[in-house]
């Protein structure tokens, strides 16, 4: 094993113990990564050294404006955050620093910064107050922030909280006195990028879940090369010439990969946007000529159902390819994007602590209704209670072994997650007769009525294809007679209002699209639906709400 860079062993020395690792494949020749790796190195200095550095990197807006940096550009930023970290800060590599910023790239300059300072890279949701932040901040130890001046407020009130957050810079402010951007412009542009082992820890990400307590996942630099050089090249195979666009913050892995790492693994360009909501997406990407777009399922189901209405429509024509990710593509939300825009979603599953994509199917493997196909470098499979794999068509757990894999900080939950060697995603899934993993719910969230398994992504699928429904979540509900009775939760669209007669015609309605025995047999009406900040439903609030 190389010699570790990092002087602060905090993130080496509460690694899950040997036997609590899942195991790691590398069996692709492209996974033969060197001991000593650096991600910085590999996705901007390169760049740059190969005479690249004149290309566009990110792309942001300010006040309305946009505007792009070259690779050249955001390496001499991300050089001179180092330099502030190091000489102004007093870092030393393996020391965590905190990020909180919406997206832009002045975000990405200081995850660079970070990375390359050999510092260890914690990236915080945008919306997380003070007394969200308090735990990440103790559990990772962290002594340093670097913090988007729009965003101050709750950061002071957790500094107030954590006194060992004693180092903390603004950027994205004035510009003026005591502001990041003027302590680097005092520092040389270029700095020596801090020669890590491979294995040493680039970042932790932290994921509630849709419940319960943070849980902090470590990832080496070798689990940033490794997923670049899977999912991308074999499944989404984007160019150089791509512009990437999306919704998921770089605080979110999902983000981090698809709007960061994965174009600037490839040399292509980024838009970083702060605000992107389904209305803000859809112009964005006219405006920027995006190519490649990253969001989630329920984001392309509004922006299909706003491009029906649209005048003038947006032109998309720059669109080639459009990832979805975070939760089960419902196969009504596939067929209206495609109805809507030409294209065939690319699905994809991933996970905070896989750090991205590990089953999905590109444009000609896309299957309605099924996530796709183990990716390159990865194996899929699905397990019993026992942890026996199971034959093709019958619903067991989800398991993962890759080149990448879970690795809590101090948590007991780690023994949840690896099992056998398996990392288990908490997903019931079958695998069907061409291969294909078909999604059925959270192992957590299968509704058990009546002595019948019923997946509720299953019942939602079938009500998203009724007219009058602009979004809805399905949740078991206790019921005396049948242990749990189906429940949905419906959101209408615009013109639409919930009454006694409009229950009966969903119900029927879902009873010609599935089996009758998966109709809900209670239905509410909601404004909206509780989501987490990565924009997943929250069944389990809709259970104890309900
Ligand atoms: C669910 C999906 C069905 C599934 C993520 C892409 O979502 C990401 O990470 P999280 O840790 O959640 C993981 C869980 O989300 N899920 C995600 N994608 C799908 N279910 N179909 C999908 N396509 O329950 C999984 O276990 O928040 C996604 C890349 C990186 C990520 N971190």
């Amino acid at each position: 094993m190389a010699t570790s860079a990092h002087v602060d062993t905090f993130a080496r020395d509460h690694l899950p113990p040997p036997a609590a690792l899942p195991e790691f494949l590398f069996e692709l020749p492209e996974l033969q990564l060197p001991e000593r790796l650096n991600v910085a190195t590999e996705l901007l200095d390169r760049w740059v050294d190969q005479g690249q550095g004149g290309r566009t990197a990110v792309i942001g807006e300010r006040d309305g404006q946009p505007f792009a940096w070259t690779y050249a550009e955001l390496q001499q930023r991300a050089n001179r955050i180092a330099h502030v970290l190091v000489s102004h800060m007093g870092l030393v590599p393996g020391n965590r620093v905190l990020l909180r910023g919406a997206n832009t790239p002045m975000l990405a300059a200081c995850w660079f910064g970070v990375i390359k300072a050999g510092g260890i890279a914690v990236g915080t949701m945008p919306l997380l107050r003070e007394r969200e932040l308090q735990p990440i901040i103790d559990k990772a130890r962290i002594t340093h922030a670097l913090c988007d001046a729009r965003l101050a407020d709750a950061l002071r009130g957790a500094q107030g909280l954590c006194p060992q957050l004693a180092q903390v810079r603004f950027f994205n402010g004035d510009g003026g006195d005591g502001s990041l951007e003027a302590e680097m412009a005092a520092q040389p542009s270029s700095f020596a990028t801090v020669d890590t082992a491979a294995d040493d820890t680039a970042l932790i990400a932290f994921t509630s879940g849709t419940t319960g307590v943070p849980k902090g996942t470590m990832h080496f630099h070798r689990d940033v090369i490794a997923a670049c050089r899977c999912w991308p090249p074999h499944v989404l195979r984007p160019t150089p010439d791509d512009r990437f666009i999306g919704s998921p913050p770089l605080a979110f892995t999902f983000g981090l990969g698809g709007l960061l790492m994965f174009p600037l693994a490839i040399g292509a360009s980024t838009v970083l946007l702060e605000k992107v909501g389904p209305d803000a997406l859809l112009p964005a990407i006219e405006r920027h000529r995006a190519t490649v777009c990253f969001t989630a399922p329920t984001s392309y189901r509004a922006m299909a159902l706003a491009l029906a209405n649209a005048s003038p429509r947006p032109d998309l024509s720059s669109l080639r390819k459009c990832v979805s990710a975070g939760e089960a593509l419902p196969a009504p939300t596939r067929a209206l994007w495609k109805r809507a825009t030409g294209i065939e979603l690319i699905d994809g599953i991933g996970s905070t602590e896989l750090f991205h994509i590990f089953v999905s199917a590109d444009e000609a493997h896309a299957k309605p209704g099924a996530t796709g196909l183990p990716v390159p470098g990865y194996r899929a499979t699905v397990l019993d209670d026992q942890g026996r794999e199971l034959p093709r068509g019958q619903v067991g757990r989800l398991a993962i072994k890759g080149p990448t894999g879970c690795k809590y900080l101090a948590d007991e939950r780690q023994a949840n997650y690896v099992q056998g060697g398996w990392n288990l995603t908490g997903d019931a899934y079958l695998i069907d007769d061409d291969g294909q993993f078909v999604y059925q719910a959270r192992t957590d969230d299968m509704i058990i009525s009546g002595g019948y398994n019923i997946a509720g992504p299953e019942v939602e699928a079938a009500l998203l294809l009724h007219p009058a429904v602009a979004e809805c979540g399905v949740v078991g509900a206790a019921d005396e007679a049948r242990g749990q009775i189906v429940k949905a939760f419906v959101v209408l669209k615009p013109g639409h209002t919930g009454s006694d007669a409009l229950v009966k015609d969903l119900q029927d309605f879902c009873k010609q699209a599935i089996a009758p025995y998966k109709y809900p047999r209670a239905i509410e009406f909601r404004e909206a639906l509780p989501r987490t900040e990565t924009g997943k439903l929250q069944r389990f609030r809709l259970r104890t709400e309900g």
